[in-house]
């Protein structure tokens, strides 16, 4: 069975996180990712977090599967020679490098568009056109630039950054998106062009509802918000909101059986409208139903930390999973706060691929995140990550067809 992306060939100057992520997708999808990488130094996170001394860390290993990894020093004339041969065999050049280091190199777009016209040219950077643009930018700083931190958190805490990678998995994915759209407009076009995403601006896309709560701040107070029920008066500004929903159906984290020594012993409870008269049954609470202060969404609004304080004394009866049981049939939205190690472990996502054991020729087996999107015709297999330069003579020879005595040129000036 072919793969969806099969024959397109990807130039991948990616490092760290953002870039690689968006590659590893491209990689998943079926084309051939050629990362490039310098010699005897390759991508930092090889070194980076290691756990075991001298074998590459799984921060690398995790985001650099489906890849192959050639060594080339671009800075040198041999390496830009060879650069230039990659960039006109390849469809799309991926890169994540601080501001102007790929024109300092001596490959700004005119000139990638000069070599080869079909080129599809994507860039991560921290920040789009404006007062940063010329700024390095890691995860945090676009989670606090992106509006995440402010509204993450709670009211009378210092804004909080979460562990979801939103400033860098998440432009990764928005960079892939990118990319396939661009080669989709190539077959019709037949030309490339450059994609651009910044990281702020992809926080700032996965923040849309709070851009949304900023304006409805405008003409009152967020009902849905605890606060607004605690009678805190709102601010200026779109508040941190705890854990509440965020949507119009308000929600929060409850404790349940054995939260005292479980930090995790915790469920996300949703009390949906049209089920709240099953919710009332279930929490022992059959009189809210008829209660006009309680049975109407907008009556509830002014009491929902009382509510959820109630729902709790049920749900610390209950195990998590007892609570998903229970409610589950009655379709109450819930779910339960799980653990890395219970999500490790969990059977039904290593058979969807989503959790997948991978073996590796230094560090043995080890435990990554599969393909999210799953293509009914075009399934992923995760291939483990390349050692650094492992496939630099495959490239060579196959890709450029190059000879041994230009291949043992090129190493003998260090260029690979
Ligand atoms: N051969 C020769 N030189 C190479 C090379 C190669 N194969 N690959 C990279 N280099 C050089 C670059 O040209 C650059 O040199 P100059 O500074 O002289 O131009 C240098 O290596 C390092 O690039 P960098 O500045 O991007 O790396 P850094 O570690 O200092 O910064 C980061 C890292 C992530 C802050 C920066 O790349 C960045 O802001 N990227 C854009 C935003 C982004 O993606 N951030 C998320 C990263 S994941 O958290």
């Amino acid at each position: 069975m072919t793969k969806a992306l099969e024959g397109v060939r990807i130039l991948d100057m990616t490092h760290v996180q953002s870039g690689p992520t968006c590659t590893q997708l491209l990689g998943w999808f079926g084309a051939d990712v050629i990362k490039v990488e310098r010699p005897g130094v390759g991508d930092a996170t090889r070194g980076q977090l290691r756990d075991i001394p001298d074998v590459d860390s799984l921060y690398f290993t995790m985001l650099n599967h489906n890849k192959r990894s050639i060594t080339l020093n671009t800075k040198s004339d041999r390496g830009r020679e060879i650069f230039t041969k990659l960039v006109k065999e390849c469809d799309v050049l991926v890169e994540n490098f601080a501001p102007g280091a790929l024109d300092r190199m001596g490959f700004p777009w005119e000139v990638i568009q000069e070599l080869n016209p079909r080129m599809i040219y994507a860039s991560v950077k921290g920040f789009g056109p404006g007062p940063y643009e010329d700024c390095k930018v890691y995860e945090n700083v676009a989670q606090c630039a992106g509006g995440a931190a402010s509204t993450t958190g709670f009211l009378d805490g210092p804004p909080l950054v979460t562990g979801a990678q939103i400033g860098d998995s998440g432009t990764g994915l928005h960079l892939a998106l990118g990319i396939v759209t661009a080669l989709f407009h190539r077959e019709k076009s037949g030309r490339g062009q450059r994609v651009m995403a910044a990281m702020q601006d992809g926080v700032i896309n996965l923040c849309r509802v709070k851009l949304r709560d900023q304006q409805r701040l405008e003409h009152g107070p967020l009902k849905e918000y605890s606060q607004y029920g605690q009678k805190i008066p709102f601010g200026k500004a779109t508040p941190r909101a705890g854990n509440d929903s965020g949507g119009g159906q308000p929600g929060w984290i409850l404790k349940c059986k054995g939260y005292e020594s479980d930090p995790d012993a915790y469920v996300y409870f949703i009390t949906q409208a049209p089920v709240w008269k099953n919710i009332c049954d279930v929490i022992g609470k059959p009189e809210w139903k008829e209660d006009p202060e309680y049975a109407t969404p907008d009556a509830r609004l002014d009491k929902l930390t009382h509510i959820f304080e109630t729902i709790e004394e049920w749900t610390k009866t209950k195990t998590k999973f007892e609570v998903m049981e229970h409610c589950n049939p009655l379709n109450i939205p819930v779910g339960p706060i799980l653990s890395m190690k219970e999500i490790a472990e969990e059977p039904s996502l290593r058979e969807t691929g989503t959790i997948v054991e991978v073996d590796h020729p230094k560090r043995g087996a080890y435990l990554t995140v599969g393909n999210p999107i799953k293509l009914s015709d075009s399934p992923a297999d995760v291939v483990r990550a390349p050692l650094l330069g492992e496939h630099t003579d495959e490239i060579l020879k196959d890709v450029l067809g190059l000879s041994e005595e230009e291949i043992e040129a090129a190493r003998s000036e260090s260029a690979v």
